[in-house]
């Protein structure tokens, strides 16, 4: 029922794993008591957006910023229209220093292209940089922290198709999928083969052209990372990817971001409403969860930012040691039977 949707989205969607204590509808005013006794969620005005949308773009302090083709619609936002060649954004002006939090967005991809003759999708982000228009999906690459992405076109099967190669049905992704990726700004965003090289997981989702509602939710509690689609129309979060281990730095902006190329729609976001998690931490966990500088995922090696030269070892060091004393050494004996040899000569020229 509509409780789902507009209840406690952390115990509605997880029933399984936490009890639904009590179900407060409205806007999000005081703490929304969602979990068995230890999460709270607080709508955060100053991270959310809504119709009639009167903090986006104009005032004198706008909450939310347009970039691009991104315009205010009556009913949504509209980061890119159906037409080729477009993109646009929309990105939150503060930056979020909540520690564990739920971002839902309520979005609609809809279009006149056919079966896969659409494109390219939309981004969600939460990042140290905002306002970069650039290829990934609207936004720069080598971005620095979480990039959440609907890719509505599969660019690295049509690729595959022209060349006349088939996948083998077990690495066939099917499209629109959703995918996440983590960035310390190291790692490039490969769209032709639809960040398959850097995902951290993903699912198909089909959003577009539908005539229910489609959210997303991104929930971020404890260092894990959780997104889930409700896009049935039954009301209901599906899982979609979940990594545990994932360190965001706080302070980074959210924001939304669309891209059309040859082909097009329009990428609508209705609403996106962040909520803080309260959850109580064991003095463990604590010092597990400590802030961190960059964004890294456990278990996953993210290249450095800059080259580094490769370790030496420890023979490595002693030999280049060694023969820089060796090599030192020859040069002092062999200046010092030059200047010798130099003096005696000239002593010989003076006599
Ligand atoms: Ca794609």
């Amino acid at each position: 029922g509509w409780w789902q949707r507009w209840g406690p989205g952390l115990a509605a969607r997880d029933g399984s794993k936490m009890l639904l204590l009590l179900l407060f509808l409205g806007s999000g005013q005081g703490p929304r008591h969602a979990g068995a006794g230890q999460t709270f969620e607080y709508l955060k005005r100053e991270h959310s957006l809504s119709k009639p949308y009167q903090g986006v773009g104009t005032g004198s302090s706008p909450l939310w910023n347009l970039l691009g083709s991104a315009m205010v619609m009556t009913q949504c936002i509209r980061l890119t229209p159906d037409v080729q060649s477009k993109q646009g954004a929309l990105w939150n002006r503060v930056p979020c220093f909540l520690r564990d939090w739920e971002l839902q967005v309520h979005f609609k991809i809809h279009g006149q292209g056919k079966k896969n003759l659409h494109g390219d999708g939309l981004a969600i982000w939460y990042t140290k940089d905002r306002m970069q228009p650039g290829p990934v999906f609207g936004n720069m690459d080598k971005f620095v922290g979480l990039g959440v992405f609907v890719d509505t076109y599969p660019n690295e099967e049509k690729q595959q198709e022209t060349q006349k190669r088939r996948y083998s049905p077990g690495v066939q992704r099917v499209f629109p999928y959703v995918s996440a990726m983590v960035n310390n700004g190291s790692l490039s965003y490969d769209h032709e083969r639809d960040g398959r090289p850097t995902e951290l997981g993903g699912c198909t989702a089909i959003v577009r052209n539908l005539n229910h509602d489609t959210f997303l939710v991104i929930r971020y509690v404890k260092r894990h990372l959780t997104i889930m689609m409700d896009i049935d129309g039954k009301h209901e979060w599906r899982d979609c990817i979940e990594v545990p281990g994932v360190r965001l730095p706080r302070g980074y902006y959210f924001g939304t971001s669309s891209i059309t190329g040859d082909l097009s729609d329009n990428h609508d976001v209705i609403s996106l409403k962040l909520f803080e998690l309260t959850v109580e931490r064991t003095p463990e966990e604590e010092k597990l969860h400590r802030d961190v500088f960059l964004p890294s995922v456990d278990n996953m090696k993210l290249p450095e930012m800059t080259a580094p030269l490769p370790p030496l070892s420890g023979l490595a060091l002693f030999l280049i040691v060694f023969f820089s004393l060796v090599f030192s050494v020859f040069a002092v004996v062999i200046g010092i039977i030059l200047y010798t040899k130099w003096q005696e000569q000239s002593r010989k020229r003076f006599y």
